[in-house]
């Protein structure tokens, strides 16, 4: 059994999924984040932050902030749908690492078609659908994920579609903590049919409620589905209020009611015009629930940097008002392949804005006059309108019969193109049956009318517990098809030594490649096609493409699976890598103990660049740290270097070769180091040579201390000298 994830091994998804049918969830119910104790992470101050993580992986920019990684108080989701849990749950550990605590997973079968539940772990040939087996093995590596990060983590998914009671059950059982529930998303966009959505999300609700899930409405899909998604604001507030009202009639505690809100415009519109107000109008109508702010995805295209901005926008609304629970779409859902690093780079933009803008509100304030609240004031007003309309019409179901809804039109504005669906129509009609006067269900959390016999205390005495009491009366399936689960698939890329990329499952081998062609946007497609196949890749596609300039040239962006022999794990040269004392330790030492090193090219090369990178406090170098550097200058002879060394008390020599002719680098180097050991001084002088064709390996077969090459920088140089000076061997460094 895996008791504990090892940070430097691999979530081992087979152990995960032995003894499945004993799992137990370990909590249940939404879990908001810890406060965090102190407002101070590192030598900063926060006010909007939560409890720090265990584990985790810094943004980028952490480097230079002694590697702090504060995180915000809102909870931050990641949506993954690879389809494969097995490749899921892999993601959500770099997502959890990376600050996501909300783990939302949509299948690909259109799960609101299935009439029941599947058992096993399908993938049939129409998609994957939700089973319990695979929320089970989910939620079992998310227990061991959220043991290794420190922080509970939320997992989601969907409770619609004419199994959704079901659905809703099994999510209860097995310990879901979250879900969305919405019976209009089933009338719109399902068509299922109107009463039965509605019966049936009463049912799904009471379950929700009673395991303490957090629901999410669907409102944000008449956004993305409405031609203009600015237009229908007012809309979208009344679709938040009846999900809303219900819920809280069957008995959701509006705590546990979350509306999904969407920015409903984007740049090249003046996005803050619109977004802002809305955001503004829904939090004064809706105070007492949660808001769930996500992303646009309604304007998203293919290009990445273009996704990137319009979500940190979004991120400034969410700040600007606020939000709860902050979704984050990968930047690439615009283009279809939403792969595991696309989830990372989402998360990390949350991440980044937020803390980036903690405090904000602190500093400025929304005008309470003017254009914002006015404009609140009238999507509020367009909103109560529509509102009252329904209530003309007789009501909800003879409003949307008319098509009252995804209208173009602001209301009060219709363009008479908005979704209808019929009373009397669409999937499951005429399946509603009305319960016999002496109907019981011995379960509890069952809605409606039950007639539960007075000497029980609860329903489920009559069976001796539910299973939604008791877990282990479950009836586990845990696989119904011999070929299609997930043991064979697995088998498939089963561990054998090769080292294969991949973007969403295992070894599925692809590769994204940016070629920018300086031809005009049709010749550039066909070339990186032809350019891809070329590369030896299958299955090749242009995945985004952007003009420069109508004949200078277009950028492309093509996938496509890699068709090379497997590079083998055990025949790779590993680099060696050596770890960087902190830029403060450093300062520390130095400040304690001076240090002076002499530094020159030497022989007849007259290149500087590299050594000046290396000594500059300007570009990052060893001076930065309080290193005194005395700079020879080009081509200095050997003698002069090791003389002037000796003269000025350094600790060390830093030989910089670039030229190489003849080997001229290694002889100056072994030329370096007789010197030094005829003056009696190798034992107190560090040599220290660099340039491009430098390595360690030759430097130190040529009497150096050590070498550095290409890309090497004046914080690695000053670490190696100051660990030197501390006495840790380069033994005792050198690690992976
Ligand atoms: C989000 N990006 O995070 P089916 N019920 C509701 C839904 O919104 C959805 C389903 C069910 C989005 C999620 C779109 N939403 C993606 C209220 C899906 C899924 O099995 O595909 O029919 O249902 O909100």
């Amino acid at each position: 059994m895996v008791e504990k994830l090892v940070e430097n091994e691999k979530l081992n998804v087979e152990e995960i999924l032995k003894d499945l049918d004993k799992y137990e969830p370990k909590w249940r119910g939404w879990h908001w984040r810890d406060k965090n104790e102190t407002l101070k992470v590192g030598e900063f101050n926060y006010s909007e932050i939560s409890a720090p993580l265990k584990k985790s992986q810094p943004l980028p920019a952490a480097r230079s902030f002694e590697n702090i990684d504060p995180q915000p108080k809102v909870v931050i989701t990641t949506e993954i749908a690879s389809g494969r849990f097995e490749d899921d749950i892999r993601r959500m550990r770099m997502a959890a690492w990376h600050g996501a605590d909300h783990l939302m997973v949509i299948r690909t079968a259109g799960q609101s078609h299935f009439d029941g539940l599947i058992e096993g772990s399908p993938e049939g040939v129409g998609g994957v659908p939700i089973t319990r087996k695979e929320v089970r093995a989910t939620r079992k590596a998310i227990d061991l994920i959220e043991e290794e990060v420190g922080r509970k983590i939320n997992f989601h998914s969907y409770v619609s579609g004419v199994a959704g009671p079901d659905v809703a059950v099994m999510f209860a059982e097995e310990g879901v903590n979250g879900a969305h529930q919405d019976p209009q998303y089933n009338v719109l966009y399902r068509n299922i049919n109107m009463y039965r959505s509605f019966v049936d999300a009463a049912v799904a609700k009471g379950i929700m409620a009673f395991s303490g899930m957090l629901q999410i409405d669907g409102a944000h899909n008449a956004n993305a589905t409405a031609m203009k998604g600015y237009k229908v604001m007012p809309e979208l507030m009344v679709q938040h209020a009846i999900n809303s009202c219900f819920s809280e009639l069957v008995g959701m505690k509006p705590e546990n009611i979350s509306l999904s809100t969407v920015p409903p415009t984007s740049a090249p519109a003046p996005c803050m015009r619109y977004d802002l107000p809305y955001a503004v109008a829904l939090r004064e109508f809706f105070k007492k629930y949660k808001m769930r702010a996500q992303m646009n995805t309604k304007y998203i295209e293919s290009c990445e940097r273009e996704a990137t901005v319009g979500h940190t926008l979004n991120l400034l609304i969410s700040e600007l008002t606020s939000a709860d629970i902050q979704s984050t779409i990968t930047p690439d859902e615009g283009r279809n392949v939403p792969w595991h690093y696309n989830n990372i780079h989402a998360i990390n933009t949350a991440k980044q804005a937020f803390i980036g803008m903690d405090g904000l509100m602190d500093m400025i304030e929304l005008k309470k006059t003017g254009y914002l609240p006015e404009k609140a004031r009238e999507i509020q007003e367009r909103a109560i309108l529509f509102l009252e309309e329904i209530f003309e019409v007789g009501g909800y179901f003879k409003a949307v019969d008319a098509g009252f809804f995804i209208d173009s039109g602001e209301y009060p504005e219709r363009n008479g193109d908005g979704i209808a669906r019929k009373m009397g129509g669409g999937d499951a009609v005429h399946t509603i049956i009305k319960r016999e006067e002496d109907y019981f269900a011995p379960v509890c959390a069952h809605f409606g009318y039950n007639k539960v016999p007075k000497e029980y205390k609860k329903p489920c005495e009559a069976i001796e517990e539910c299973t939604l009491c008791k877990h282990s009366k479950i009836q586990y399936i845990d696989e119904l098809d011999d070929n299609d689960n997930v043991f064979k698939r697995m088998e498939k890329v089963k561990e054998d030594g090769t080292v294969i990329p991949e973007v969403q499952w295992a070894k599925d081998g692809y590769v994204k490649v940016t070629l920018c062609i300086p031809e005009n946007e049709q010749i550039s497609e066909a070339a990186a096609l032809e350019m891809g196949k070329r590369m030896n890749l299958k299955n090749v596609e242009i995945v985004h493409k952007q003009v420069l300039q109508k004949a200078e040239g277009t950028l492309v962006e093509i996938k496509g699976i890699c068709d090379f022999t497997p590079v083998k794990r055990g025949d790779l040269v590993l680099p060696k890598r050596r770890r960087v004392l902190s830029n403060q330790v450093m300062k520390d030492f130095v400040k304690k103990h001076p240090i002076k090193v002499v530094a020159a090219t030497v022989g007849e090369d007259e290149h500087s660049v590299g050594v000046r990178e290396v000594i500059d406090i300007k570009h990052g170098g060893i001076e930065r740290f309080g290193i005194e550097a005395i700079f020879l200058g080009t081509s200095c002879p050997l003698e002069k270097l090791v003389d002037a060394a000796i003269e000025a008390k350094a600790e060390a020599i830093l030989c910089s070769t670039i030229i190489t002719h003849n080997d001229v680098h290694i002889k100056n180097m072994r030329k370096l180091s007789d010197l030094c050991t005829e003056k009696g001084v190798r034992d107190k002088l560090i040599l220290v040579s660099g340039g491009t064709q430098v390595t360690d390996e030759i430097a130190k077969a040529n009497g150096m201390d050590v070498g550095f090459g290409r890309g090497a920088n004046g914080t690695a140089v000053a670490s190696f000298i100051i660990k030197r000076l501390m006495g840790i061997t380069d033994d005792e460094e050198e690690c992976l």
